[in-house]
């Protein structure tokens, strides 16, 4: 029998603005100054945001965190994206900035971290999933949720996002195969950080690209910068833009360096050289942005100076109005189930008095 090649696969990859901020002409997507000012300002507001958090933890006053520093440009690019009905579907590590930037309001973030599920009350309106901790679970949520929406006749995709580590799970694998088999809208984002809490991406997959983990299930996969804000803007554009098209579910590679630990439980000096770090400091998505601002005439110490400022009182006031919120005890009982079973009603009556009336997490 004759041997004939039956399939070929190759993976592009996409840089636009290089580490100190150059873009490529040809590529960039010239975005208009105000765009390119609101990612600037939300690029810096995780920033600020994630290092108050960190803080906070550190002296007690919220719990384990998942610091985003040195991935703000996937979910910042990613989310400005996004179509307004297009569903987003973050994990844990980008949940806070992604729900904020989709009108969740900032201090509920601060909640989820303080340990309130009032933090994860989302409204159905931005259309966000609360994240989810098992990982990858979010995966083949994000598949039927697209799946849904293409029957319910809605011009709409979900945008998914998931970690290196997660690309080794089941239900990655099953979300990539149901996506391709059903040419759901739906749009991986996978950032790859480089590490999955102490395990490196080289013991994740011999794969040389996460983004080639498409072609086995006949999507397409790309790769693509991932601290580079515009490179991850474009391509989750035209993604999401052909998904809602009906051309199909794309796999989007970002490739990026976890800066901080993996959790505030964690400490990365134990498994990773400092030298690795400095070289992904040098790569940061932050400076390459404003130095690309810087470049054309939209970027000043003293812009820098207000915008410090300005983010860091909102940041304050986020943890002001996190701290002096106060949950209702009742809720203990009445987050469990849609209607409330007549024992734990009875219970509820005993601590607090009077009937409960049905939980809260209607609609
Ligand atoms: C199903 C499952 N297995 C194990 C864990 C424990 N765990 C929490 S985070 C994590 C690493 C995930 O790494 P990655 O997917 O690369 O995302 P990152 O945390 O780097 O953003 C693991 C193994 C979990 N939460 N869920």
């Amino acid at each position: 029998m004759p041997i004939k090649t039956v399939f070929e696969g190759k993976i592009d990859s996409m840089q636009i603005l290089d580490k100190d901020g150059h873009a490529d002409a040809a590529l960039d997507p010239r975005l208009p100054t105000d765009m390119l000012g609101r990612m600037y300002r939300l690029l810096v507001l995780g920033r600020v945001w994630d290092k108050k958090s960190l803080a906070l933890q550190r002296t007690g006053r919220m719990y384990t965190f998942p610091p985003l520093e040195g991935q703000e440009a996937i979910c910042v690019g990613a989310t400005l994206a996004a179509g307004p009905g297009d569903w987003l579907f973050p994990t844990y590590r980008e949940a806070s900035l992604v729900y904020y930037m989709r009108g969740h309001p900032s201090f509920r973030s601060n909640l989820m971290w303080m340990g309130l599920e009032d933090g994860l009350l989302l409204d159905r309106k931005i259309r966000c999933f609360p994240y989810a901790t098992p990982i990858a679970t979010q995966l083949p949520h994000a598949v039927g949720a697209a799946y849904a929406l293409r029957m319910k006749g809605e011009k709409a995709a979900c945008i998914a996002f998931c970690g290196d580590g997660a690309t080794s799970e089941g239900d990655f694998h099953d979300a990539l195969n149901f996506a391709g088999v059903w040419n759901a809208p739906c749009v991986f984002i996978v950032s790859n950080n480089q590490w999955a809490i102490s395990v490196p991406r080289s013991m994740q997959t011999k794969s040389e690209t996460l983004a080639q983990k498409a072609l086995a299930y006949g999507i397409r996969g790309v790769q693509v910068d991932g601290n580079d804000i515009l490179a991850v803007y474009r391509a989750v554009k035209e993604a999401a833009d052909s998904a809602r098209e009906g051309k199909g579910p794309v796999l989007i590679e970002c490739v990026t360096y976890r800066m901080g630990p993996h959790t505030t439980a964690d400490d990365p000096k134990k498994y990773r050289k400092e030298d690795e770090l400095a070289h992904w400091r040098e790569r940061d998505p932050i400076k390459r942005m404003q130095a690309y601002l810087k470049g054309k005439g939209a970027w000043s110490e003293e812009y820098e100076k207000k915008l410090q400022e300005e983010v860091a009182a909102f940041v304050e006031k986020t943890v002001q109005d996190a701290e002096s919120f106060r949950p209702e005890p009742r809720d203990i009982f009445r987050f469990m189930y849609a209607k409330m079973p007549k024992d734990l009603e009875a219970q509820m009556g005993e601590c607090f008095g009077g009937s409960s009336g049905d939980a809260r997490m209607e609609g």
